[in-house]
């Protein structure tokens, strides 16, 4: 029997991963922004979240792990190619971007969007009890706020876009634009990381389907939808005591050590995805090494690009392109035994991941644009010695908070250069002042305090 939830979590993935262990095949929480954003609220509330478990064919029975409850949705190894690498991934998550790169837009992908997109909606109407919240999370699954209203008007229903909801002129060469349009309006509150994207969506509403607005709410046949922002953060106190632990203590010196005790490191943490300008930054470093701003053992970058989507075509070709890079700069500027940019194509525990932070003198986060960028909050949040100095661009949502940081345009490499010129070389007493600044906002605005502004103006009474 279904076992029914009053909060549920709608998600193109389950915050899972099956691993193989000594006692065989288990499922772990996985790392990653969305996953460590919702999990507390999904805790408190004994929530369901529902979303696809990763392997394609069938999908595993509902189980519960770390107190929630897991709902899996199959995909099949076409839907997962046209859905999901095809319309999220190779249209919607480039147009949304500012068609950084070129989207494709094929017909096969949309029907499989709109197919996947119902299922995941059924699933939802399935485990929500009378009356529940259901929560539907990003650009994955855009449709299912309406097709879930359809279904269940009785549902209380909010959506959030954890990515940037594009100008009218870029969203207007969506081919399936009313439709999308549509999907979300099914919510009662659509969430965004800007304010300047809730703009967006409630000015396309007009423009598109001549709905009236006032303020942030629209008027849509008479039921009120709201947009508004929420800027998303990060879970600051377990960073916060992750870092403090003398073992991520000794291994931020142990990293350094085995840099070779340079006086700066530069980091790099990100997906390897063409929108968080990993090329472009890599390149300011070249030529800094070339002009001898910068020169080699006493700086080292450290850049970690996590594998992400290595199945859609622009994704490959930007590995390509990344390891041209790294590899240049490597041959022009390392010394035998010392490498200039130490590149590394893997994923971190978040333990590593902290000590990374801890050790690195100059933290580069340089996306072209970004809906907020959570690398640059837990490098901030992780400088509890106020150490350290942030390069941000001003793409990234997060540049809106942490206005303390070396902001930079990442489409001018002068800029970008200069930038981080400047966070090399800040006077310690400026640096602990900048950061301190900046702490204290994320102390005051993190992920509880996100999901508790969102579920509080979706109407959700608290401990529900
Ligand atoms: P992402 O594009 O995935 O998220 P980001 O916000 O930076 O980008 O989150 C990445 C997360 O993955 C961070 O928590 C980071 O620590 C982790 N991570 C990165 N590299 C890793 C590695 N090698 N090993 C382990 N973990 C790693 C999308 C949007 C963002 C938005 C988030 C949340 O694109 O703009 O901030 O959702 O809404």
């Amino acid at each position: 029997m279904t076992v029914r939830s009053s909060f549920v979590v709608v998600a193109n993935r389950l915050p899972v991963d099956e691993v193989t262990t000594s006692q065989g095949r288990e499922w772990r929480r996985s790392p990653g922004g969305l996953v460590t954003a919702l999990h507390p609220v999904l805790v408190e509330h004994r929530g369901t979240w529902v979303g696809w478990a990763g392997g394609t064919g069938d999908a595993p029975e509902p189980f519960e792990l770390d107190g929630i409850r897991l709902h899996p949705v199959p995909l099949s190894a076409e839907e997962l190619e046209r859905y999901y690498e095809g319309s999220s991934n190779a249209t919607i998550w480039p147009l949304y971007h500012d068609a950084v790169e070129t989207p494709v837009f094929k017909r096969r992908w949309r029907e499989a969007y709109r197919m996947v997109n119902q299922r995941f909606a059924d699933a939802a109407a399935e485990v929500a009890a009378e009356g529940a919240t259901v929560w539907v999370q990003d650009y994955q699954l855009q449709l299912v706020p309406a097709m879930l209203r359809e279904q269940r008007p009785d549902l209380r229903i909010g959506f959030f876009l954890h990515i940037p909801f594009p100008p009218i002129e870029l969203f207007m060469q969506m081919p399936v634009r009313a439709e999308i349009l549509r999907g979300l309006l099914g919510a009662d509150l659509v969430g965004f990381q800007q304010r300047l994207a809730a703009q967006n969506f409630v000015r396309l509403a007009r423009h598109l389907l001549g709905l009236r607005y006032e303020g942030q709410v629209i008027d849509v046949d008479g039921r009120p939808v709201r947009a508004g922002a929420f800027p998303i953060s990060i879970d600051v106190k377990e960073m916060e005591a992750m870092v403090a632990t003398p073992e991520v203590q000794a291994r931020a010196k142990q990293i350094r050590e085995e840099l070779g005790n340079p006086k700066t490191i530069i980091l790099g943490v990100d997906r390897l995805d063409y929108t968080k300008g990993i090329e472009l930054r890599l390149k300011a470093f070249r030529e800094l090494l070339a002009d001898r701003k910068l020169t080699v053992p006493e700086a080292v970058m450290v850049q970690v690009a996590t594998p992400s989507r290595e199945r859609v075509e622009h994704y490959q070709a930007l590995r390509v392109k990344v390891e041209r890079e790294v590899g240049r700069i490597n041959g022009e500027f390392a010394k035998v035994g010392v490498p200039a940019v130490h590149y590394l194509h893997q994923s971190y525990s978040r333990s590593e991941l902290a000590a990374l932070y801890l050790a690195a003198d100059v933290m580069m986060v340089t996306p072209l644009r970004d809906g907020m960028n959570l690398v640059a909050k837990e490098y901030v949040a992780a400088r509890a010695d106020t150490g350290g100095a942030l390069v941000l661009s001003e793409f990234a949502g997060a540049a809106t908070e942490l206005r303390q940081s070396f902001l930079c345009n990442p489409h001018d490499p002068d800029g970008v250069k200069d930038a981080l010129i400047r966070a090399v070389h800040v006077e310690p007493v400026e640096a602990r002042r900048r950061m301190r600044i900046m702490q204290r906002h994320l102390r005051s605005h993190d992920v509880r305090q996100w999901a508790k502004s969102f579920l509080s103006t979706l109407g959700v009474p608290e401990n529900e």
